[in-house]
C-alpha cells in the first residue's frame, strides 16, 4: 500500500542511470497544421548562421525535381511562405522513391544539434529520412537518426520541424552528413518532401540567428475545449485582424459547433481543423475547398458591418458538408448544387441571421422562383418544407447528401410529396403571404 511514494522515485532514479550511462540520440518532431510561421514548441527555429548555410550541399542518389529549388534552397536560410511553393522547396523527381544529399561541412565540427525543416499541404508534408555522418565522406559513415514523421491517420498536411541532438550535447565530430531520403507514399507520383531547410547547429558555435519571418497573424479560434481548431489567418491583411478577433471569432465559436449538430450523420466526425484565410488580391466573395476558407479581403473590408460574417457561417456549412465524402461509395449519386448551396443559405439566412430577411422573395422574385434556383431561392423553399412538414428536414436532406444517397426521391419519402408539388404549394403560400 505504500507503494505510490516509492514508485515514482525508482522510475526517476531509474530515468537518470539510463541518460547517465549511455548517450542517446533525440529525436523531436512537430507539426503545424493551422500556423505558418515554422515556430515550434521544442524545434528551434530555423537558423540563417548555422554551420550548413555555408557547407557543400551534393546529390550522390536520386535526382532533383526541375519544378523545385536547386540544393541551396536547402541552407540559403530562407523559407517558403506558402504550403505550395515548388521554387523554395528542393525535393527529388516525381515518381521516384528518393535519394541521398551529402553535406560537407568543410571541416570536422561538434555537432549540437540537425533540425531539418518542410512544408506542404498534403503527403509532400512528411519527412522520411536516415541521417548518417562520416569524417571522410567515404567509408565510415555510422548512422546516427532514422526520422519518420508520418502521422497515422488523417491528412498529412502541415510545416514539420525535426530536431535531432543527444543527451550528452554532441551528436559527435564531423565533417560530412549524409540524408538518405525517402517519399512518403507511393500511391501516386508525387510523394517526394518539400524540404525547406537544413540547420547544423555547431557545439560552441555562435548563437542561432533565427530566419527572420514577416509577422503571420493567425489566431486560433478553439471551439469545445480545443476539440475544434479554427485558425483565421490575416496575414496579408493586418487590418482585418481586429474585426476577426472581436466580431468573427464569437460568431465561429457559437456556430461552428451549431452546424455540426445541425449536420450529423452517421459515423461522420466533422473536421477538427478549419484555416480561414484572407487573401489581400483574391476576387468575389469567399471560396472553401476542404477544410481551407478563403476570403477576398476587398470584398470584406465593405462588408464588415453587413454581410461579413454571415458570408463565413454559410462558408462553414460547406466545410462540415464534405459531400465529396460520397465518391468513396461507387454507388453514389451526386448531390445537385443548388442542394449543397442552398443548405448553405439556409443556416445562413433562416438560422444565423433571420432578423435580416435576407431570403425573403419580393413579388418579382416569387412569380420566377423555382425551388432548386439554388442560394437564397432553394433556402427559402427548405425553409418553408421544414416550417410546413418536418423540422428534422435539413438534417436528413445533408445525410442523404453525405451518404451520396439523394435523389428526388428524397422528397416523396419525407414528406408524402413529390418535390414539385411541393414547389407549386410553396409558391402559392407565399403569394397568399403565408
Ligand atoms: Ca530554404
Ligand atoms: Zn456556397
Amino acid at each position: 500500500m505504500n507503494l505510490r511514494p516509492t514508485q515514482p522515485a525508482l522510475i526517476a532514479g531509474a530515468l537518470l542511470c539510463a541518460t547517465t550511462s549511455f548517450a542517446a540520440v533525440q529525436v523531436v518532431s512537430e507539426r503545424n497544421e493551422l500556423t505558418t510561421d515554422f515556430h515550434f514548441k521544442h524545434v528551434p527555429p530555423p537558423a540563417r548562421n548555422d554551420a550548413a548555410a555555408a557547407a557543400e550541399f551534393t546529390i550522390v542518389e536520386g535526382r532533383r525535381d526541375g519544378n523545385g529549388g536547386d540544393l541551396r534552397v536547402l541552407h540559403d536560410g530562407k523559407l517558403p511562405r506558402s504550403e505550395d511553393e515548388p521554387g523554395e522547396n528542393f525535393f527529388f523527381a516525381s515518381g521516384s522513391a528518393g535519394g541521398k544529399v551529402r553535406v560537407d561541412l568543410g571541416r570536422a565540427i561538434e555537432i549540437k544539434q540537425v533540425n531539418t525543416f518542410s512544408w506542404h499541404g498534403g503527403d509532400r508534408g512528411p519527412q522520411v529520412y536516415t541521417l548518417s555522418a562520416s569524417n571522410t565522406g567515404k567509408d565510415d559513415w555510422k548512422q546516427v537518426a532514422q526520422v519518420d514523421t508520418r502521422p497515422k491517420s488523417g491528412s498529412a498536411g502541415g510545416q514539420y520541424g525535426v530536431s535531432i541532438t543527444d543527451s550528452t550535447g554532441s551528436l559527435g565530430r564531423y565533417r560530412y552528413l549524409l540524408f538518405d531520403i525517402a517519399c512518403t507514399e507511393k500511391k501516386d507520383p508525387f510523394g517526394n518532401t518539400f524540404f525547406s531547410e537544413i540547420d547544423v547547429v555547431e557545439a560552441g558555435g555562435p548563437a542561432p540567428e533565427p530566419v527572420p519571418l514577416p509577422a503571420s497573424h493567425v489566431e486560433i479560434v478553439e471551439v469545445e475545449g480545443g476539440r475544434y481548431r479554427l485558425a483565421v489567418d490575416t496575414t496579408e491583411t493586418p487590418d482585418l485582424t481586429e474585426w476577426t478577433r472581436s466580431e468573427l471569432a464569437p460568431v465561429l465559436r457559437e456556430w461552428y459547433p451549431r452546424i455540426i449538430q445541425l449536420l450529423a450523420s452517421e459515423g461522420y466526425e466533422a473536421p477538427r481543423n478549419v484555416q480561414i484565410v484572407f487573401s489581400a488580391d483574391m476576387k468575389g466573395v469567399a471560396a472553401t475547398g476542404g477544410t481551407r476558407v478563403s476570403c477576398a479581403a476587398k470584398w470584406y473590408r465593405q462588408n464588415l458591418q453587413g454581410e461579413g460574417k454571415g458570408s463565413i457561417v454559410h462558408e462553414l456549412v460547406h466545410v462540415v458538408q464534405q459531400y465529396g465524402l460520397s465518391r468513396r461509395n461507387p454507388k453514389a449519386t451526386p448531390t445537385p448544387g443548388w442542394v449543397t448551396e442552398g443548405i448553405a443559405d439556409f443556416v445562413r439566412w433562416f438560422l444565423y441571421e433571420p432578423q435580416s430577411h435576407g431570403a425573403e422573395l419580393g413579388k418579382n422574385a416569387l412569380a420566377k422562383a423555382r425551388y432548386d434556383a439554388s442560394y437564397r431561392t432553394t433556402a427559402n423553399f427548405l425553409n418553408w418544407v421544414t416550417t410546413k412538414y418536418d423540422p428534422q428536414l435539413v438534417t436528413h436532406l445533408n445525410a442523404a447528401a453525405r451518404a451520396g444517397t439523394y435523389t428526388e426521391a428524397f422528397w416523396q419519402q419525407r414528406t408524402g410529396h413529390a418535390v414539385q408539388e411541393l414547389a407549386d404549394a410553396w409558391k402559392a403560400a407565399l403569394a397568399k403571404g403565408n
